[in-house]
């Protein structure tokens, strides 16, 4: 088996959790590539379920996990999710986890940051997890982060602590906000560091011994591809790439280690946060959807919002993702739906598009050109073979993959890891 990366194709939530969990089973290796603590990956094994929103999902069944250099990591929140996980039963050590001594860290003054921009900007507030994502992610490539490696040399941290707050203490200023105590820091992280030091390797050097021993890595990503900072609707977007491309850049091994691009994409669309959503249903359709997919996000307890396929949107992250194949997750809530409906393309205008405009207005004004598809009455919840499908749910998949030009690997019909219907 090829080395898998699985993205969202979508804007997050399209249920990766579960398919992560189901292919961590059959990887020697689980590697986080981007983002932060602002993931949520909920695994269901039996009658227990783990919240997961920064380590691997494979840490719940004991596979080697990995904290890539592509990830933020805030460190205290390291610290609660371990001992909640432990709590729960779940063995964590250093043998099973590895972060990467490259990785930046998310300081308490990120978060500050990250909620008083959102706190001030009216219309243009992105809607973000307000966890320090974005700032952590401007101070590592403002070459200004504090690293995973710093913490086993606070003592020379004065020239990189010089920079780190000349820049941070001039943005407070403007929110009124004090400058950094800078003693108050130091002690907070050589309090953290004696917890996070024993699990900081180089990743990329095991991550490389393992692959000439022909381990099979799984390649867990976060978010979606509709909110990478390149390709996603900016700036409605989070603060790393989040393409499949970054499996690569973001743990250390080359492009050649990712074989298998799986694509996660729900059978409609939602999305949390502000930014344009064309294919949005502001009405009860829409109200039905988000109650039949509890749509409600994992970390902070958010409303989604809700609307029909977006073939258009989801075309464009498997082209730019290089999408090898989708798992189409969550299709039992379409069920009981008279007609279903998939928007095929966008008119802005007098003009007819076939994928999303890059500017942020013309985003916002695109209105779909919808197929309209009779929907099915019977329950396509739990069921695990293409046989127990009924039959326009079948053509539904057909259409989707005819539109995103990929072919669906996998249809997830309940959260439950075996009610998957494996199609090729
Ligand atoms: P940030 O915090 O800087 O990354 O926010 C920027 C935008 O990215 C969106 N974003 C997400 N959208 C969906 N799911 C995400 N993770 C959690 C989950 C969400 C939750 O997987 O369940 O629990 O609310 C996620 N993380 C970031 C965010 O909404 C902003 O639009
Ligand atoms: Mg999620």
């Amino acid at each position: 088996m090829a080395n898998v990366a699985v993205i969202g194709a979508q804007w997050g939530d399209e249920g990766k959790g579960k398919i992560v969990d189901w292919l961590a089973e059959r990887a020697d290796m689980v590697v986080r590539f981007q983002g932060g603590h602002n993931a949520g990956h909920t695994l269901v094994v039996g009658e227990k379920v783990y919240k997961l929103s920064l380590l691997p999902s494979g840490i719940v069944r004991g596979t080697p996990s990995v904290i890539g250099n592509g990830v933020v990591l805030d460190p205290w929140h390291l610290r609660d999710e371990i001992a909640k996980l432990t709590g729960q039963g779940v063995a964590i050590s250093p043998d099973t986890l590895i972060i990467a001594d490259t990785c930046p860290l998310i300081l308490p003054f990120h978060r500050d940051l990250d909620a008083l921009r959102e706190d001030a900007s009216g219309a243009g507030k992105i809607g973000t997890t307000r966890r320090g994502i974005g700032p952590a992610y401007e101070d590592k490539v403002g070459r200004r982060a504090i690293r995973v490696c710093d913490l086993a040399h606070l003592d020379a941290l004065g020239p990189q602590l010089d920079r780190l707050t000349a820049h941070h203490d001039a943005l407070r200023a403007g929110f009124g906000q004090p400058p950094i105590d800078r003693e108050r820091l130091l002690n907070e992280l050589r309090e953290i560091a004696d917890f996070v030091l024993p699990y900081a390797k180089p990743a990329w050097k095991l991550l490389a011994e393992a692959k000439a021993k022909g381990r099979r890595m799984l390649f867990e990503g976060a978010q979606g591809v509709l909110l990478d900072i390149d390709h996603g609707t900016y700036p409605f977007v989070t603060s790393s790439n989040t393409v499949a491309g970054t499996a690569a850049a973001g743990s250390g091994l080359g492009p050649s280690a990712v074989g298998f691009v799986l694509g996660i994409a729900k059978a409609y669309t939602t999305r949390v946060g502000s930014g344009p959503f064309p294919t949005e249903l502001e009405d009860e359709t829409g109200e039905r959807l988000g109650v039949r997919g509890h749509e409600f996000g994992t970390v902070t307890g958010r409303k989604r919002r809700c609307g029909w396929f977006d073939a258009v949107l989801v075309r464009q992250s498997v082209a730019v993702s290089g999408v090898t194949g989708i798992a189409l997750t969550k299709l039992d809530v379409l069920d009981g739906f008279e007609e279903v409906r998939i928007c095929t393309g966008y008119k802005l205008g007098d003009q007819m598009l076939d994928h999303f405009p890059a500017h942020a207005a013309d985003q916002a004004q695109v209105e779909p050109v919808w197929e309209t598809m009779p929907g099915w009455a019977e329950t396509t919840a739990g069921a695990r073979s293409w046989a127990e499908l009924p039959a326009q749910a079948i053509k539904y998949i057909r259409r989707v993959e005819e539109l995103i030009q990929c072919p669906v690997a996998l249809v997830s019909t309940s959260p439950e890891r075996d009610d998957t219907i494996l199609v090729r």
